[in-house]
């Protein structure tokens, strides 16, 4: 429902060729405005298949009722005798559906006058581009919740508010349009709160909507009270508690300013249980829909930027959220092209750039290939596009080194004081107007062929290492249980490009991390904030956001216990997920710590067993145990093709402390 037509490229046909690097004597293009087109009515639905489970992926067959499908941006590496100096013919770019514009376009409700306040929040979460509210009810709130309904938002249901949290993240990680979640004072706000954090961390825009007590018994140690915006509140990125009717349209607008703008967040909003069915008086005035700048990067830094990756030996581009919120990826890659710069995705950002581009070389973050670091700390200039740079992302903030040249683009960049050096150059924009514009200028360029070929060989023989260190099955290893790599390559082979992948937290993200392929943008959702938990609830966003498409959510015996009761609300609101539970028995990230110390082995990180299928029947879905290798893929074809929710529990060897690290005890 959210995809769209997709855009193309602001690159004349015509364009020359294609030429490295920039001169300082490079000829002044005309200044073309990087102005947005139009936003073009939203296409009425396009029903998708039902899964079909393809044996063989490649040739791809173009799924033609997927909104999405587009050519692959990127042909098969090139042979290396072929002494191109200019990259293939452009290919279209990988058109991709444009999430913001989308929010000037959402369905004006009908107005109502006079109209509740619970009404006048639903009609201003609507505006914002909410489709889809996620909670667990209170009668706190009712006034609102029944308003949704009223103004074309669905609202699903949850078993804990935990899971509505992780899945209207996931919705907005996934989509770039914001979801609601929805939960009651203190003790729904408290089970919110690790999505809150979630969806800070990823900078995902999302509404948290809790019901306050009645003002007249505020401060009063009311039942369930605590001060919502000065303790939940100060995890998002934004706050507020409503106090009268008649702030009630200023404050959800300057909400959706907070939600959307800049980088993206979670705002939590505090609404006392008898306001919500209070008469707003008189016309209500209209709520401006919001749609997120694009920031046009200042000419010169963008030309500065070039020529400093031109004039580098060894550049790389680390890309990350902001490349695929601002749908950027076809620009990145067509950029990567031009100049022959090779890109590494950002932590959990592995759909940034299509993995089997020749000029792909894997994640950063736990259980990178050894050649990211090596790549990274060898790279005489690091391009970070679209990614914050966290501590995970940036291997304990030592990437970008502080004797390194690095630029950040980034609608924020980092200042100093994040334990970062100082950007040689940081530019305001969102990535993909960046890109934009840096393409414009790219083909203005001086060709230097020597060094275009030069960077060709260096990125083939950078990526042959790659694909060596990123292979996950080649452990001489034969049971018990399944052997987590080979689990991965299956899924590289079966899974089409359009499945959605969603990851849990745990050492069983290890070998999807190293060895997992995507070769679309908007394919996979994770939690940079590691939380555990996200992997089935994100998963069932992921599902009802693109029904018919296959959904796979990965996680560990420990993290998919936290919310397995959501099974239920999958199969009530008919997603159709495939969740992989690795079980290891135990809390495993933590156990591998705990071996590093050297002390305390196995405290508190043993776990006993659970029949993981008998819980998934419990729940209304499937579940099947796969206890080896070879009987895993056609379990993971029949759930492909189930039409329903299944669980696949994998018994995993406890000797596997992490991907490529099996314990000789
Ligand atoms: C909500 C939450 N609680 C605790 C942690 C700390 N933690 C990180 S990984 C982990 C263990 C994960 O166990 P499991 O899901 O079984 O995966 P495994 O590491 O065994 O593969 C824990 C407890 C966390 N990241 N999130
Ligand atoms: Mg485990």
């Amino acid at each position: 429902m959210t995809d769209e037509p997709l855009e193309t490229p602001a690159l004349p046909e015509s364009e020359p060729e294609p030429v490295v690097p920039l001169t300082a004597n490079a000829p002044e293009p005309e200044p073309e405005p990087v102005t947005e087109p139009e936003p073009e009515p939203e296409p009425e639905p396009v029903t998708e298949p039902e899964p079909e489970p393809e044996p063989e992926p490649e040739p791809e067959p173009e799924p033609v009722t997927e909104p999405e499908p587009e050519p692959e941006p990127v042909a098969e590496p090139e042979p290396v005798a072929e002494p191109e100096l200019v990259p293939e013919p452009e290919p279209e770019p990988e058109p991709e559906p444009e999430l913001v514009p989308e929010l000037a376009r959402a369905p004006e409700p009908e107005p109502v006058a006079p109209r509740t306040v619970g009404r006048l929040i639903a009609d201003a979460l609507r505006a914002a581009g909410v489709d889809v509210a996620f909670t667990v009810p209170g009668e706190s709130f009712l006034g609102l919740l029944e308003a949704l309904p009223q103004v074309g938002i669905r609202v699903v249901t949850t078993r804990h508010e935990g899971g509505a949290a992780f899945m209207a993240e996931a919705h907005g990680q996934l989509t770039g349009k914001p979801a609601a979640c929805l939960a009651t004072r203190a003790v729904g706000a408290a089970n919110l709160a690790i999505g809150i954090h979630t969806a800070r961390a990823n900078s995902t825009p999302m509404f948290a909507l809790v019901g306050q007590v009645t003002r007249p018994v505020k401060g009063r140690e009311a039942f369930q009270e605590i001060d919502l915006p000065g303790s939940i509140g100060r995890m998002a990125k934004w706050s507020v508690e409503l106090e009268t009717a008649g702030r009630a349209e200023a404050t959800l607008l300057e909400a959706t300013r907070h939600a959307l703008g800049g980088r993206p967040g979670p705002v939590v909003v505090a609404l006392p249980e008898d306001l919500l069915d209070e008469l707003v008086p008189g016309a209500a005035i209209e709520a401006a829909p919001f749609r997120p700048a694009r920031i046009e990067p200042d000419d010169a830094a963008v030309r500065r930027v070039l020529h400093l990756l031109t004039a580098a030996r060894r550049p790389v581009i680390l890309a990350g959220a902001g490349v695929l919120r601002s749908r950027g990826t076809a620009d990145l890659v067509r950029l990567a092209e031009l100049l022959e710069v090779p890109v590494i995705a950002s932590w959990r950002r592995p759909d940034v750039f299509p993995n089997d581009h020749r000029l792909y070389l894997g994640m950063t973050g736990y259980g990178a290939a050894d050649t990211v670091r090596a790549r990274l700390d060898d790279a005489d200039l690091v391009l970070v596009l679209g990614a914050r740079l966290n501590e995970i992302a940036s291997f304990g903030y030592e990437v970008p080194r502080r004797d390194q040249p690095w630029i950040h683009v980034d609608l924020e960049p980092r200042g100093v004081g994040h334990g970062l050096g100082e950007p040689s150059q940081a530019v305001v924009a969102d990535a993909r107007t960046f890109l934009r514009v840096a393409r414009r200028r790219v083909s203005m360029g001086v060709l230097a062929a020597e060094s275009f070929d030069a960077r060709r060989a260096a990125d083939e023989a950078d990526r042959a290492a790659y694909l060596v260190a990123s292979i996950v099955t080649d452990e001489p290893w034969s049971g018990p249980g399944v052997h987590p790599g080979r689990v991965i390559e299956t899924l590289n082979r079966i899974l089409p490009p359009q499945a959605v992948v969603a990851t849990d937290a745990g050492n069983f993200a290890g070998w999807a991390a190293r060895g997992l392929h995507f070769r679309r943008p908007g394919t996979f959702v994770g939690p940079t904030s590691g939380a555990m938990g996200y992997g089935l609830p994100a998963a069932i966003a992921a599902s009802l956001e693109h029904p018919g498409r296959p959904v796979v959510a990965l996680a560990g015996d420990g993290g998919f216990a936290m919310t397995m009761s959501e099974l239920e609300t999958a199969v009530r609101e008919h997603a159709t997920v495939v969740a992989l539970v690795f079980d290891n028995h135990r809390y495993g990230t933590i156990r591998a710590h705990q071996d590093r110390r050297g002390t305390g082995a196995g405290e508190s990180t043993d776990l006993g067993p659970i029949d993981f299928a008998t819980v998934a029947t419990a729940l209304g879905a499937h579940g099947v145990r796969v206890d080896d290798d070879a009987a895993f893929e056609p379990a993971l074809v029949a759930a492909l093709a189930a039409g329903t929710t299944t669980v696949i529990h994998l018994p995993i060897d406890r000797r596997w402390r992490s991907v490529g690290v099996l314990d000789p005890a």
